[in-house]
C-alpha cells in the first residue's frame, strides 16, 4: 500500500489565475474543486485552512471580498493533484444590482459549464443554515450539462462551527440538516481546523472518482 495514503499534507498550493469569466480562466488542466456560497460564510478562510497556508486566498471580515473566480494548484502527499476555485459570494447586499446580477452570472457560468469541475463544495453558516440561494446552486448541479461527462459531487459543509459550543455543536447540525432535509452535512472551522481530514476525505473520493 502507498505509505502516502490519506495523506493530506499539502506539498504544493498556488496562484494560478483570476478571472471575471470563465472564458478568462486557463483551459482545465486537472480536476477541479469549486467553493461557494454567502458572502462571508468563511470560503476563502475554508481554502486557507483546507491547504494549511495563512494568507494564500485573500480573506476579510467584511462581505464581498472575493470579486472574480480565483484559481490554484494543489498538490497532496499522496501525489493527487487538484486545482480548486474561490467562487464570489452572494447575498451580499451593498452590491448594486447590476453588479450582483454580473456576480451570479460570473458563478452560474463556471458551475454549469466548466468541464473539470468535479465537485462543488456548498458552504452555509451553522447558525444561518440552507436557503434559496444554497438549493439554486444544487439545480445549477443539477442541468445536464455538455461540456462534461460527469456530474460534480455536491458536498454540503457547515461553516464558523467555533461560534458555538462544545455541547451545542451537534444538536446545530442535526437542526441545520432536518430543516435542509439532507443528512451528512459535515461541520467545520477555519479557526480550529475541525473537519479538515473529514472534508478531505470528501474531496479525495470525489478526484479518485474522475
Ligand atoms: N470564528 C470564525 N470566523 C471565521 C471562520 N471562517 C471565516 N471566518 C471569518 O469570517 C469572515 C469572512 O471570511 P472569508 O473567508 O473572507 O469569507 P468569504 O466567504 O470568502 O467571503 P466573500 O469573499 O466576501 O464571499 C472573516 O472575518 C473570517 O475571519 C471560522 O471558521 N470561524
Ligand atoms: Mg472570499
Amino acid at each position: 500500500m502507498d505509505p502516502n495514503a490519506g495523506n493530506y499534507n499539502v506539498v504544493e498550493a498556488s496562484f494560478v489565475a483570476a478571472g471575471p469569466t470563465l472564458d478568462a480562466l486557463p483551459a482545465p488542466a486537472l480536476p477541479e474543486i469549486a467553493f461557494a456560497g454567502r458572502s462571508n460564510v468563511g470560503k476563502s478562510s475554508l481554502l486557507n485552512m483546507l491547504l494549511s497556508r495563512i494568507k494564500l486566498v485573500r480573506t476579510s471580515s467584511s462581505p464581498g471580498c472575493t470579486r472574480t473566480l480565483n484559481l490554484f494548484h494543489v498538490k497532496l502527499a499522496s501525489g493527487l493533484e487538484m486545482q480548486v476555485t474561490d467562487l464570489p459570494g452572494y447575498g451580499y447586499a451593498k452590491l448594486s444590482r447590476s453588479e450582483s446580477k454580473s456576480f451570479q452570472a460570473m458563478v452560474e457560468g463556471y458551475l454549469t459549464r466548466r468541464p473539470s469541475l468535479v465537485a462543488l463544495v456548498i458552504l452555509v453558516d451553522v447558525r444561518r443554515g440552507v436557503e434559496d440561494e444554497e438549493r439554486q446552486l444544487v439545480s445549477y448541479m443539477e442541468q445536464p450539462s455538455v461540456d462534461r461527462a460527469r456530474k460534480p459531487v455536491v458536498i454540503f459543509v457547515a461553516t464558523k462551527l467555533d461560534k458555538l459550543s462544545r455541547s451545542e455543536q451537534k444538536p446545530a447540525l442535526g437542526r441545520l440538516e432536518k430543516a435542509a432535509g439532507m443528512k451528512g452535512i459535515l461541520g467545520v472551522s477555519a479557526e480550529t481546523g475541525a473537519g479538515r481530514d473529514e472534508l478531505w476525505q470528501k474531496l479525495e473520493r470525489a478526484l479518485v472518482l474522475v
